[in-house]
């Protein structure tokens, strides 16, 4: 993936928040804004264009082209400095503030010269804030939670963020002679949503060059604990990394050991423990004689234990040791088995790619089927009308044709959808009539957010109950570290999925992963239906499926859980819903 093309993008960002809150022109935010998506979304990094080639990005004209320059040249951008200048580093830390806001946060610091957060949280607690206008105890009370937020994440990245650069070092180290194997594992080989740091493996018999060619990697900053076996250290973006080099005959045992979780390694110790066994990181020993009895693969360490290898994704201590034990782990859903993406946009509503574009890239990722699913009229920004979506599917029948011109089985088919807002009572932007000629629908909760349980429980059921609806899109709406998921009674809406046969979607953005693994693990038990999307707004990011099949594969789904691994005309039998029985009624 493009990383010169998120760091840029995250700085344009920044600085359309910086000009909104120090009271700038908003359309020159809102440019900066749209800019910082198009680069975010765009296929070649920036980092390797001139001046002619960024112009050609939509939304960056001259001027911003230019900044996109300066950074690389220099490391930084001196409009961006000057803003940020104007605000004290504290104040710039409240505004990150996920329930509080820039506009907020600035308020604060101009009414009441607060500029912490340690000083935000005593003002709520003197109840300062409420005299203030737009401010009440209900706001105190979402700041606090906003606040908790924020902590809980820490410093915790993406899991995205987190394998762009692990991906990079293990290719690195690969090359490094004397190194024989080279790994990534920790959370992000067991695919959490978020990763604390990120462990590398090296099997080498001398650890000294790895070691060497490791610190002196241009991506190293700092280099916090260094010893034989061991280096620790921070890196340009701010992510800390642990690298260990493991004698070649103890890899498996190392392996297993660094992959965790500390819980699952408990669980094993204890069956080693039941058996006369020692297990470390070294080996599976002889408690008696202390003889290593296994460790050069992590197959022959949990074989000799008596369970079969346990998927990654699995190691948390939730059931997967019993289930070893009997013979009953599931066999997980792989993105191999994915044949298509349900949920995607084009640049008729937000999306940055056309209808072809972004048709080509699903072809080239050896897609079956696949399915556009722009938004629908009421998120009104999205200008969506009937006639601007009948056109839409007028195109995409004329290539679904030219695409079965081609001949063969091996042709990709084409569906047309839409992704529907929720509205706070459950209806729908459009009429059955017009939802009657999508081949899906996916139904999203875009507003409205704060609703009290009840009235979000009704609303989401009532979604799953009307007969055009297929998929319920991000299903909890949360965003990691900024917005918490929807206070909905979960188990009801995940009932009447299973009832009307409306399938979850598992989000696979990396900012939302929603469903998350828990809740998957929890719908999973109604016998509901799944459908892993990538939710794409780019070509690029239809690659962002491998975290949802990662989340899928953490809640213990296998392919007959999932709808779009299933071959074409099962999916269109499960997409018929309740509509059969509705047009011959
Ligand atoms: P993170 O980095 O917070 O996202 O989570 P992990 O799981 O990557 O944790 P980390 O980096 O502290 O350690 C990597 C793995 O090493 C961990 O999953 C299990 C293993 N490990 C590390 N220290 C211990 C320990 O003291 N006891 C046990 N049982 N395992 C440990
Ligand atoms: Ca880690
Ligand atoms: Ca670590
Ligand atoms: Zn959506």
């Amino acid at each position: 993936m493009a990383r010169s093309n998120d760091e840029v993008a995250a700085l344009f960002q920044e600085y359309a928040d910086l000009i909104l809150i120090t009271g700038g022109d908003p359309f020159k935010a809102r440019a900066y804004e749209k800019a910082a998506r198009a680069i975010g979304g765009h296929h070649a990094e920036v980092r390797d264009l001139d001046l002619k080639g960024l112009q050609k990005i939509p939304g960056v004209g001259k001027s911003i082209a230019e900044k996109v320059l300066e950074y690389f040249r220099g490391g930084s951008v001196s409009a961006v400095e000057e803003v940020r200048a104007k605000i004290p580093a504290g104040v710039r830390q409240l505004t990150m503030i996920p329930t509080l806001g820039p506009r907020k946060a600035m308020t604060l610091y101009e009414e009441l010269h607060i500029s912490s957060i340690d000083e935000l949280v005593d003002a709520i607690h003197q109840e300062r804030l409420r005299d203030l206008k737009g401010f009440g105890p209900r706001t105190e009370e979402k700041i606090l939670h906003g606040i908790g937020l924020m902590q809980a994440a820490g410093d915790r990245v993406l899991v995205d963020v987190a394998m762009d650069l692990a991906e990079e070092l293990v290719s690195e180290l690969s090359h490094v002679r004397g190194c024989l194997r080279c790994v990534y594992a920790g959370s992000l080989r067991r695919l959490r949503e978020t990763i604390g740091d990120i462990d590398i493996l090296v099997a080498a018999r001398d650890s000294e060059p790895v070691m060497r060619a490791f610190t002196s990697l241009p991506q190293i900053t700092e280099v916090t604990a260094h010893g034989d076996t061991k280096t620790s250290v921070r890196t340009t973006r701010g992510l800390a990394v642990d690298l260990r080099v493991l004698p070649p005959d103890a890899w498996g045992a190392g392996l297993l050991y660094f992959t965790g979780s500390r819980a699952h390694n408990i669980r094993i110790r204890e069956i080693a423990v039941h058996q006369g066994l020692r297990l470390s990181e070294y080996g599976l020993f002889d408690v008696d004689s202390g003889d290593l009895i296994v460790s050069e693969t992590e197959e022959d360490v949990y074989s000799r234990l008596g369970l079969p290898w346990i998927p990654p994704a699995l190691r948390e201590d939730r059931g997967e040791v019993e289930a070893g034990l009997r013979g009953e782990l599931p066999e997980l859903v792989t993105e191999e088995d994915i044949r298509g993406d349900l949920h995607t946009h084009t640049d008729l509503t937000d999306g940055l790619a056309p209808l072809e574009e972004m048709v080509a890239a699903a072809e080239q990722r050896g897609y079956s089927y696949f399915a556009v699913t722009d938004h629908a009229p009421n998120l009104y920004m999205q200008r969506m009308t009937e006639e601007r979506m009948l056109e839409q599917r007028r195109q995409l029948h004329e290539l679904d044709r030219r695409h079965r011109g081609r001949g063969g089985s091996g042709r990709m088919r084409l569906l047309h959808g839409t992704e529907l807002n929720i509205d706070p009572d459950g209806e729908l932007d459009w009429p059955d009539d017009v939802l009657a000629g999508f081949d899906l629908c996916v139904a999203s909760v875009h507003s409205h957010f704060n609703q009290d349980r009840a009235a979000l429980t009704r609303r989401l059921v009532r979604a799953c109950e009307n007969p055009y609806v297929n998929v319920i899109g991000h299903p909890t709406t949360r965003v990691i570290g900024k917005r918490p998921g929807l206070d909905a009674d979960l188990d009801a809406v995940f009932a009447a999925c299973a009832r009307t046969g409306t399938a979850l979607e598992i989000n696979s953005h990396p900012d939302r992963l929603d469903l998350g693994d828990e809740a998957i693990l929890r719908a999973r038990r109604y016998g509901v239906k799944f459908v892993v999307n990538s939710d794409a707004h780019s070509a690029l990011h239809l690659a962002h499926l491998r975290f949802g099949v990662g989340t899928a594969q953490r809640g213990w789904l296998t392919s007959e859980d999932v709808i779009n691994t299933w071959p074409y005309a099962r999916l269109r039998r499960f997409l018929r819903k309740g509509r059969a029985e509705r047009s011959a009624a």
